[in-house]
């Protein structure tokens, strides 16, 4: 379906000629200013991408062409979205907007409306819970790992300047021991909440870091029964609320890389920041849910930015995209895009089982700017390959103490680097002297908004889900299973069943006892 539409052709022949920005006269204030987006609290600045209108038209003509802005609405509904059709695959809803339609907007379609209940009522069992425990603990451990660590901690590192006064949290996922080791280290057993966080039930990390934990408690003689809660699916191994204080739940509707706004991440959250300001976070992602779905075509910011990197994979044949947040309290957040994004679209069979003979998921990575300046921007200016970019940058930093120093501000002087990145990536530099060739050229957009709080992290977060999610509909892939994923599990499991083996294989699996013998 992508490559027979009629806007693929026309992409294809455009992108012989893409614009040139390094062209004397391209890149002008009136490009800048024309090529912007806005929607929701951000500002999407694309006057850097290697656009024009005729590109922009023929995207947008993609986007109808593959009928992208009605999946969403049927995603948003709760259709059976994530299937191979013809072939066993999961065959389940996608739900996770539900999670955050308990406000004014719930949806009339009957799985959708089932869905923000049963969240709402896990809401509410949780703001008891958050008000029942007050005062009692000063530190949060969560555990849990892949969809059940990355979203939740980035988010809880994004908002970190409005955490409660004398609460902490700490992450362990890593079944490495020194991971749990080093946050046992620095709790106090008798004064700590530990989250146990597995939708499955079953993940080997998660299971055995939290025996590691109990095994603490049970060691200094803390009950673990008055410490630990669970969130997990119904019917999971660890559905079992007699070993918990608490137990909260999760659905198969919500993926993993798509749950931080679940009980995955709102027991964490809440406890955090509290309630209120966590209900902030799914306010503002509820908000771009909305806009998601009901923003037309030429008005959509994810979908927009969705096209955009669709224009620089298959029309610039462009292979990695670096997200570059100029803000420090989204250190955390590339590693959950590049989950995002990376286990969703990092596929090649369509949604009919057929071989994909286009590219799809990019290669996703990054780190905060200006930090990123000083290392890998090299390869990004002068390298031999073109690396597109997405900035996301902050008018106003989250601690208002701030300080003029030559007459700048250090809130300035971010913001004036991420500007003069944006530019001179595009624009280049000429030069008698090889070694101080820019080539320019190098595509990137900025998103820009006014304050990383909570309701705006939640928006971005969803803006996010459903850049990818577009780009899924688009490619006619399936955004919402992880079979690669899966195998790393299966096959793991069966080294650790040769391991317990008496250490010695049992011809079973004759590849991994090979491999068993280089531990000894
Ligand atoms: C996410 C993936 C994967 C998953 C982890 C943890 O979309 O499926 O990252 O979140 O493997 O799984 P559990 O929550 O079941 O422990």
């Amino acid at each position: 379906m992508f490559m027979e539409t009629k806007s693929f052709q026309t992409l294809s022949k455009l992108s012989q000629r893409p614009v040139d920005l390094t062209k004397d006269g391209v890149l002008t204030p009136e490009r800048i200013g024309k090529y912007a987006m806005k929607g929701e609290g951000f500002d999407l600045l694309y006057g850097t991408e290697r656009v024009d209108d005729e590109v922009i038209e023929a995207l947008w003509g993609l986007a109808e062409e593959t009928d992208a802005l009605k999946k969403m609405g049927l995603m948003q509904s709760g259709e059976v979205m994530n299937q191979i059709e013809g072939f066993e695959s999961e065959r389940r809803s996608v739900l996770h907007t539900a999670m955050r339609d308990v406000f004014t907007g719930r949806r009339e379609e009957k799985a959708a409306r089932e869905a923000s209940d049963q969240a709402m009522r896990e809401l509410e069992k949780l703001k008891g819970f958050l008000e029942g425990i007050d005062g009692q603990f000063t530190d949060l451990v969560q555990i849990g790992i892949g969809g059940s660590d990355l979203g939740p901690r980035a988010l809880c590192m994004a908002l970190e300047a409005f955490h409660l006064p004398h609460r902490r949290v700490h992450f362990i996922s890593n079944v490495d021991p020194d991971d749990a080791n080093l946050v046992l280290a620095k709790i106090d057993p008798r004064k700590t909440l530990v989250v146990v966080v597995s939708k499955s039930g079953s993940t080997l990390e998660t299971l055995t870091n939290e025996e590691f934990v109990r095994e603490r408690f049970a060691r200094e003689k803390v009950d673990p029964k008055k410490h630990f809660i669970a969130v997990t699916g119904e019917k999971s191994p660890m559905d079992d609320p007699s070993r918990y204080l608490a137990s909260f739940y999760i659905w198969d509707f919500v993926g993993g890389r798509y749950s931080a706004t679940s009980m995955v991440g709102a027991v964490m959250l809440g406890f955090a920041l509290g309630y209120e300001k966590f209900m902030d976070v799914l306010r503002g992602a509820h908000e771009m849910d909305v806009h998601a779905r009901e923003a037309k075509l030429g008005h959509n910011l994810p979908l927009f930015s969705a096209l955009l990197g669709i224009w620089n994979r298959n029309f610039l044949h462009l292979p990695t995209v670096a997200v570059i947040p100029y803000s420090q309290a989204l250190i955390r957040f590339p590693a959950h895009l590049q989950q995002l994004d990376m286990e969703s679209n990092g596929k090649s069979i369509d949604k009919q089982g057929n071989r994909c003979a286009y590219s799809t998921g990019p290669v996703i990575w990054g780190e905060p700017g200006t930090n990123g300046q000083h290392s890998f921007y090299q390869l990004i200016h002068q390298g031999t390959d073109v690396i597109p970019l997405e900035f996301i940058g902050f008018r106003h930093s989250q601690h208002k103490t701030d300080l003029s120093i030559q007459g700048t501000t250090s809130q300035e002087k971010l913001l004036s680097n991420l500007l003069a990145q944006s530019i001179a990536l595009a624009q280049g530099q000429k030069n008698k002297n090889p070694n101080k060739v820019f080539p320019g050229n190098r595509p990137n957009r900025i998103l820009l908004a006014d304050r990383l709080d909570a309701h705006t992290l939640g928006a971005l977060l969803a803006y996010y889900e459903h850049k990818v999610a577009f780009q899924g509909f688009i490619w006619d892939i399936n955004s919402f299973d992880q079979e690669g994923v899966q195998l790393g599990k299966v096959l793991a499991g069966k080294i650790l069943s040769l391991l317990a083996e008496k250490k010695q294989g049992s011809g079973s699996f004759p590849l991994g006892e090979a491999l068993l013998r280089f531990l000894k």
